[in-house]
């Protein structure tokens, strides 16, 4: 029962009016998430409360910060553009002592903000129009970030999406083999060695300064976007906690990896997973719409890679977290990250037998943007 979880944190927030309800979120798989419905008067209020899952970041206090000069800035951008509402931006509720997070020794460390009404966040994504519109928002973020002082973040979690630093992660836990998985293994192994060269990709046309470090969202699920439930319009880029520098071929790649598959990110039945292309080019679409003239012509012939490398990325990350013994990602039960593993393996297949079609689809916006 959710409430017994958080009833003593409640009263450390300036939560409006009386508690009525609350129920709690489980998509995510890091945070834990609560709803929670407040009256004040004859209006209802209702709020986001979320446990910060410590021992996947370190310092909280820095997350918050990232959060509050993010959401600032966001504000503002937005304001000049005469777009702000406040549905479009995550605004945070501060504690009764006026801070961005309420932390103590026994229930952790927890942060809230005003909840968006009216609104969806998808798990699946089922319509090219809706997979468009999270393009946008993505889109519009990295935008309205594009002036951010990168240097005021604190990388929160270092090395996020290196790639071949993920890679030594995983040979790590192949020689460590915590869990006593890695003899029947054999084959998922493998499949990450073959791709060691690919996976790194990204890291290099960094260092080499071939492609720009930004600011980006770096969980760019499309449950990270919320839509409004009328209109299926974008609203909101939400779940700020990895925003820091980063990549353009991070935020798209996950994207498309997470929202243009035929199937969720756990299915079993790995015959259903394919990339789906109408959903990958109005993911496209969206997005390069809303970052012309900032996107350079390297990261936009680069966008299939984005799409290759995080979802190797991804597959690799479940699966040493499968080799670990589920340390990292909430799981549903002892196979879960390795049916993870395994579905981000089969999409990864798809995408690679697609490479000639995906670099046809950027094709079209190079020769637009030359
Ligand atoms: C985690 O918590 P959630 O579900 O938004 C993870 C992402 C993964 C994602 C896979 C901090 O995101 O990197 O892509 O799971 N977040 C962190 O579903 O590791
Ligand atoms: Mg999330």
């Amino acid at each position: 029962m959710a409430y017994n979880d958080i009833k003593e944190i409640l009263p450390r927030f300036r939560f409006m009016g009386s508690y009525v309800s609350s129920r709690e979120l489980t998509s995510g798989n890091i945070n834990d998430t609560y709803v929670l419905t407040y009256r004040n008067g004859e209006r209802t209020m209702m709020y986001t409360l979320q446990r910060i899952n410590t021992y996947v970041f370190k310092d909280p206090q820095l997350v918050m910060q990232n959060i509050a000069s993010v959401t600032k800035h966001l504000k503002a951008s937005q304001i000049r553009h005469g777009s702000y509402d406040e549905r479009h931006v995550l605004e945070l509720v501060r504690t009764v002592d006026g801070d961005v997070m309420h932390k103590d020794a026994r229930h952790g460390v927890w942060r809230a903000y005003t909840y968006i009404t009216d609104a969806l966040a998808l798990d699946v994504v089922d319509d090219p129009a809706q997979m468009e519109e999270v393009g946008r928002a993505f889109g519009r973020f990295q935008r309205d970030l594009a002036d951010f002082p990168a240097a005021q973040l604190s990388e929160t979690i270092p090395n996020f999406h290196n790639t071949t630093k993920r890679f030594y992660d995983f040979v790590r836990a192949v020689d460590n083999d915590r869990a006593g998985h890695v003899r029947e293994m054999e084959d998922e192994i493998e499949f990450f060695f073959e791709r060691r060269r690919m996976m790194g990709e990204i890291v290099r046309l960094m260092d080499n300064n071939v492609i720009p470090l930004r600011v980006t969202h770096n969980d760019t699920k499309s449950n990270n976007v919320l839509l409004d439930n009328k209109t299926g319009e974008a609203l909101c880029v939400i779940d700020l906690d990895t925003v820091m520098p980063g990549s353009a071929l991070y935020d798209y790649g996950d994207a498309v990896r997470f929202g243009a598959s035929t199937a969720r990110e756990d299915e079993e039945d790995t015959s259903l997973i394919r990339l789906d292309m109408d959903k990958t080019r109005a993911f496209t679409r969206g997005f390069v719409q809303e970052t012309s003239g900032i996107l350079s012509q390297e990261e936009l012939s680069r966008l299939p890679m984005g799409i290759k490398v995080m979802t190797a990325e991804l597959a690799m990350r479940f699966f040493t977290d499968y080799l670990d013994g589920d340390i990292y990602f909430k799981v549903n039960s002892p196979q879960h990250n390795l049916v993870r593993t395994r579905a981000q393996m089969a999409l990864l297949m798809d995408i690679e037998r697609r490479e000639e079609e995906l670099m046809e689809m950027v094709q079209r916006y190079l020769t637009r943007y030359a």
